[in-house]
């Protein structure tokens, strides 16, 4: 049997929530986690095609992070795996759902599908369906937002630059190379790795000389964290500082969040390769279930109140399915529209 990698404790008690920001954190999880069952639903009934990638089981990290961050201000960077990044960064879920039916009501206007979200509005820079695209893009909209700030002294450009991307990016040359010039430059970027262990059916620990991504850090004078990506708590309070540590111009972060997928790679992997042990060491660390009995045991929710939640976004997502698909495809003669920023 695999040894699992020991998660970093984190304690509870060093950190204070208040009723409000406890069903924020649950809330855009739980909303996470259900517009993905409702994907997988859709699209085994033939409703959507292409790739889809979901996200179950690694929520406490988009929630943690972008609930750390302003919303609509400052920039999130994602991947192939990128509703719930969009869904978090407050792009509606009608919009998403949408644009997987290809719709022309859809976030990228029916252009982009389930890899290529986007959203100007909500500053989400994207999905990105090459394997570490996204890094030097975020680097990039960080760069602009220092620019803006030094070279042309506009004291409101202190926006903070999230950045997704998973364990098999790590690997990639675009990640060293961009760490290098973030680090160099102080960007205000925080480098979030979803570290679930797989890159589709390839073991992070089979493929990487040094497996704990955070280490890597230290080679670019960047400050490297791992946390427990299971548990929303730790997640958020560490994107806390280094969100603080960006914004103050000190410099970025790498943050390897320690996750699973609870599905397989993608909605067309039967998942055939990951081990039932190693499945049920990381299905009983269900963030949703983690933050729920935190929130009950401190007296901040009732049972009823979350299972009213539940409710209330299922709801919320039937009216966002039949908006989809009540909406138009994009018209045939707009085909080269919205190529070029001035169509916008
Ligand atoms: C540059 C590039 N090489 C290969 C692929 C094929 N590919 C798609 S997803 C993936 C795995 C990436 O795994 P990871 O970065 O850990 O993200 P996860 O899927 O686990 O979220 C690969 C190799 C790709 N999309 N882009
Ligand atoms: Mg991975």
């Amino acid at each position: 049997m695999v040894q699992e990698r020991t998660l970093p404790v984190f304690d509870a008690a060093s950190t204070q929530i208040t009723k409000e920001k406890g069903l924020i954190l649950y809330k855009d999880m739980t909303l996470g986690r259900l517009f993905e069952d409702k994907c997988a639903e859709m699209y085994y009934r033939g409703k959507m095609f292409g790739f889809v990638h979901l996200y179950n089981g690694q929520e406490a990290v988009s929630t943690g992070v972008i609930k750390a961050m302003r919303p609509g201000e400052d920039y999130v960077c994602s991947t192939y795996r990128d509703h719930v990044h969009a869904l978090s960064a407050g792009v509606p879920a009608q919009e998403v759902i949408a644009e997987l039916y290809g719709k022309a009501t859809g976030c990228s206007k029916g252009r982009g599908g389930s890899m290529h979200l986007f959203s100007a509005e909500h500053r989400l820079l994207g999905g990105y369906a090459f394997v570490a695209e996204g890094i030097p893009v975020a680097a990039g909209a960080a760069f602009q937002t220092k620019y803006r700030r030094e070279v042309l002294k506009d004291e409101t450009a202190d926006q903070v630059t999230a950045c997704f991307f998973g364990d098999g990016a790590c690997n990639n040359g675009q990640f060293f190379e961009t760490l290098n010039m973030a680090a160099l430059w102080k960007l205000p970027i925080i480098f979030v790795v979803e570290n679930n262990k797989w890159a589709i059916g390839m073991a992070h620990d089979r493929a990487t000389s040094q497996p704990e991504i955070y280490k890597k850090a230290s080679v670019f004078n960047m400050v490297g964290v791992e946390v427990d990506g299971m548990d929303v708590l730790a997640v958020h309070q560490v994107a806390q500082e280094a969100v603080a540590r960006a914004r103050a111009g000190v410099g970025p972060t790498l943050i390897e969040a320690l996750t699973y997928r609870f599905r397989g790679h993608s909605l067309a992997d039967p998942d055939e390769l990951r081990t039932k042990s190693e499945k049920e060491f990381w299905f009983a660390r269900d963030p949703i279930k983690k933050l729920a009995n935190y929130l009950v045991e401190q007296n901040l929710a009732e049972p009823e109140e979350l299972k009213a939640i539940d409710r209330e976004i299922q709801q919320m997502l039937e009216e966002a399915v039949k908006f989809a698909e009540s909406s138009p495809e994009p018209d045939p003669s707009e085909l080269y529209r919205f190529v070029f920023a001035e169509d916008q």
